[in-house]
């Protein structure tokens, strides 16, 4: 008799889970196909007509009007790319510097987040500026997507050395939050991964810009001409134009799905990065350590480099 009743109880936590991670699934493959699109009408209006069909506005607008088509990305971008030899006729052209992510004295830790305040990205072989974007993320247009990396040199520098400012500080901060990888190194690895494959690629979750919500970041690499299929790296990587990206906001697009569906009182779910299986990333729902029975179901973002899970078990202790 009892016995039933757990096996029932059982069932219904497999079938609750595996539909909310089913929704989630779906949900982030039609947004991801329609970013896909995305990058096409950029390469088709933006690249491939004379004078280009697409400014600022245009693109703010479509994207605006088509944000029903992507219900799991809280904003898109597009990032061009831009050699270093072209870094001069290009500030010109836009009336603004190549920002880089981040000024080096200001405060790391990311209440204070002020884009005006940037500093001009240092010099580098290329960057991939930010020139369009949806209103919802226009505080990354003008900054650089590529510029992390150097912050993070920075910061295990005058961790190394010990000096004494508040970016130490904020460095310390991050270390011991382990966030200091999760934080700006992202985009880059987004972006040099997307435009040698080819394919739509995801970050591990880090703090978004700005919003500081926990996010993934989707790229997928613009081209300026119709590779083929079986393009290799270096005919991608030297065909590139611009990133099309696009941000998935966790905690606020993953709680709106789960509250159209009903039961949320019953059940706690959980999502995770399970890309490094012996350090899991939570990236949505509370800490679910030592709770009893879990039930787990797969969910597939579209990138096989990385992998995800949702955990889910009943609210109440048994
Ligand atoms: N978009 C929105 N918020 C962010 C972010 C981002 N990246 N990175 C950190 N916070 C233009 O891959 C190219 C979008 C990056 C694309």
């Amino acid at each position: 008799m009892n016995a039933t009743i757990t096996e029932r109880m059982k069932e219904t936590l497999v079938s609750m889970c595996d539909e909310r991670a089913r929704m989630l699934q779906d949900q982030f493959n039609v947004s991801m196909n329609h970013v896909h699109a995305l990058a096409i009408l950029v390469s088709t209006f933006h690249h491939g007509k004379q004078p280009s069909a697409i400014d600022q506005q245009t693109f703010a607008e479509y994207t605006g009007r088509t944000a029903f088509e992507r219900p799991l990305m809280s904003g898109v971008a597009y990032a061009l790319r831009v050699l270093h030899a072209e870094r001069e006729e290009f500030e010109k052209k836009h009336g603004w510097r190549i920002k880089k992510m981040e000024t080096e004295d200001q405060s790391l830790v990311k209440d204070d987040y002020n884009p005006e305040e940037l500093d001009p990205s240092p010099v580098q072989d290329e960057y991939a500026p930010v020139i369009l974007s949806q209103e919802t993320v226009s505080h990354i247009v003008s900054i650089d997507m590529m510029s992390g990396k150097n912050l993070v040199l920075v910061c295990y520098l005058l961790s190394a050395f010990a000096c004494s400012s508040t970016s130490y500080v904020g460095c310390i901060w991050l270390v011991m939050q382990d966030k200091l990888e999760y934080m700006h190194l992202q985009d880059r690895e987004n972006i040099l991964r997307a435009r040698a494959s080819g394919k739509g690629v995801l970050t591990s979750p880090f703090n978004l810009l700005k919003s500081n919500h926990l996010g993934v970041v989707l790229t997928f690499a613009v081209y300026n001409t119709s590779l083929p299929p079986n393009a290799t790296p270096e005919e991608r990587i030297s065909a590139t134009v611009g990133y099309l990206g696009s941000s998935f906001d966790i905690p606020s697009l993953v709680d709106k799905l789960l509250h159209q569906l009903a039961s949320k009182q019953t059940i706690v779910v959980n999502l995770y990065d399970t890309t490094n299986v012996s350090a899991p990333i939570r990236m949505y729902g509370p800490d679910a350590a030592g709770v009893g029975e879990t039930y787990i179901s797969n969910v597939d973002f579209g990138d096989p480099t990385r992998k995800h899970e949702m955990h889910c078990r009943f609210k109440h202790k048994r």
